[in-house]
């Protein structure tokens, strides 16, 4: 009724960057300053690694020898996504902001970073998925990430597809308005302070406005 209001609907914030820019520690951070100043938040991450398909993903990620046809891997990603999209309308309908550790930006940069892959059939699957409402790119200074003991375990971290992913994803930052890059070479507390504004400021704007899709 007009006495009782609308609910305000929570924000979609999105995370992207190249692998161990520090995505994953930023967001669960964020999500837990968020609930200390009674902000309601929740933590998703893609791939989902969870789900059917995501098991499949998984595989394909930890096993450098597993060979699916680039096309396919693309749409299963995809599809990862598209299986979470009721459960990400209902947490934000019910005025709950998400904080998502990578989406649809990592699946064009990873995918059209490969050998005949085009970006412009790389972003088709995504159409229609919700549109984040701020995108926080991680900055970092990719030879630095390289030397880590962690790094190099997975598919995709090694030198030059990373460049390749870093090259597309500058790409999307120039045609996406809701992109915003964070200098993520500082201490983890500066970058969370900031990351923190930047959602908060979002989930105000946003509260009253309809969620777009993609
Ligand atoms: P993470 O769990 O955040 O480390 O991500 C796993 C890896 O998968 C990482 O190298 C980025 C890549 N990735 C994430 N989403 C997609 C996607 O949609 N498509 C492709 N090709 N790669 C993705
Ligand atoms: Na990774
Ligand atoms: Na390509």
């Amino acid at each position: 009724s007009a006495i009782m209001g609308r609910i305000k609907r929570g924000a979609l914030i999105v995370f992207e960057g190249v692998d161990r820019s520090g995505k994953s520690t930023q967001c669960k951070k964020l999500v837990e300053s968020l609930k200390k100043q009674n902000v309601k938040a929740h933590f998703m991450a893609f791939p989902d690694r969870t789900t059917s398909t995501g098991k499949l993903i998984d595989e394909y990620l930890r096993n450098k020898d597993c060979k699916v046809n680039d096309h396919a891997m693309h749409l299963l990603f995809s599809a990862n996504r598209w299986e979470n999209v009721d459960k990400m309308k209902a947490f934000l309908n019910d005025g709950i902001t998400l904080i998502v550790d990578r989406y649809s930006y990592s699946g064009i940069a990873y995918s059209a970073a490969k050998k005949n892959m085009e970006i412009d059939w790389c972003k088709q699957p995504e159409n229609g998925l919700p549109k984040p409402d701020k995108v926080l790119f991680l900055m970092v200074n990719q030879e630095e990430i390289m030397l880590r003991p962690d790094f190099g375990n997975e598919r995709y971290e090694n030198r030059e597809i990373q460049k390749k992913v870093f090259e597309v994803y500058q790409q999307l930052f120039k045609e996406n308005d809701n992109f915003e890059s964070i200098d993520s070479a500082r201490s983890i507390e500066d970058v969370q302070v900031e990351v923190l504004k930047k959602t908060l400021e979002t989930i105000k704007s946003v509260e009253n406005l309809p969620l777009s899709t993609l």
